[in-house]
């Protein structure tokens, strides 16, 4: 249906081709900016993909930017060793594992918070909030920066609203009724400015937590609530699926260069028994 590289509210879609690099390069290149990149790596996650997650962030996630990347694990000594490139660096943090997986996720919206107040937002100026099951694939650049940043599902980019995995039970505070909605985010990537970043994650945090008191889970768990939060405070940049794709196969032809695709999923290993 829809190829949209503008919204109703003139906030930018971004494709390989909606944005001129040299132009964005230019402004940023004495901005001197510093960007921020959380990720959790609890239990079988960080053996099976923080390793190619990092190695493919520093080759892809704003190159020619200072990065650091925050990693949350539950076991500092799993750690892989990776030497990053001269304007990346990474910082790890202890945490500590939750006993349903449901919670795993939906815990990282209260963790990301703590970090933000504690030190992340004296040390940048833009923060991503990522899955660690993702590879970047191709330059991730500036074009994706924004105060308020989030990612096309790239399931339902070309759906109507009603048919969207919105929450619909009136009891939860992650509704969207039938008939309203813009866009399907995935909680797989989401982002902006530190201030607004906390912004974000404490509304979740909030609602994920008023409805755990009701005895309520969203339907998709902090993907609900994120997606209830950018439909009532819209983002002011988001990514095309380009930025977050189901696979680098099979792809059709409006996505031209994939940045970053989900690495394989096998349920039975990850969430089995340690
Ligand atoms: C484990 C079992 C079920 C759901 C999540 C987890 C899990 C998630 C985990 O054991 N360890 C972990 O570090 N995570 C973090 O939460 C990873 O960064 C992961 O990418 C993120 C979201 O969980 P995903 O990727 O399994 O969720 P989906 O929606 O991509 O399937
Ligand atoms: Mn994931």
């Amino acid at each position: 249906m829809r190829n949209l590289s503008i919204t109703e509210w003139a906030a930018p879609i971004v494709w390989h081709d909606s944005y001129d690099q040299s132009v964005l390069e230019k402004y940023y290149a004495h901005r001197n900016i510093t960007v921020g990149l959380t990720v959790f790596a609890v239990g079988r996650y960080l053996q099976y993909y923080l390793g190619r997650f990092l190695l493919s962030a520093d080759k892809f996630f704003m190159t020619d930017q200072r990065v650091i990347i925050y990693i949350m694990t539950d076991n500092f000594s799993r750690i892989p060793w990776v030497s990053l490139n001269r304007h990346h660096t990474f910082k790890v943090f202890q945490i500590k594992q939750e006993k349903r997986w449901q919670d795993v996720s939906m815990m990282r919206m209260k963790t990301i918070g703590e970090h933000i107040v504690d030190h992340i937002q004296h040390e940048v100026d833009f923060l991503f909030c990522m899955d660690v099951d993702q590879v970047f694939r191709n330059r991730y650049g500036v074009e994706t920066l924004g105060e308020s940043v989030a990612q096309l599902h790239s399931f339902w980019y070309q759906e109507y609203p009603d048919l969207f995995p919105y929450e619909r039970n009136a009891s939860s505070e992650a509704d969207i009724p039938r008939g309203q909605g813009d866009f399907y985010y995935h909680a797989a990537v989401f982002g902006g400015t530190p201030a607004q970043v906390l912004r974000i994650v404490r509304e979740c945090a909030k609602g994920i937590m008023n409805d755990k008191k009701n005895n309520f889970e969203a339907v998709r768990h902090d993907e609900s609530h994120l997606n209830k939060y950018f439909f009532l405070h819209k983002p002011t940049n988001i990514s095309s699926p380009e930025y977050c794709r189901a696979s680098p196969l099979g792809r059709p032809s409006c996505i031209k260069s994939v940045r970053l695709s989900w690495n394989f999923k096998n349920y039975e290993l990850l969430r089995g028994k340690q």
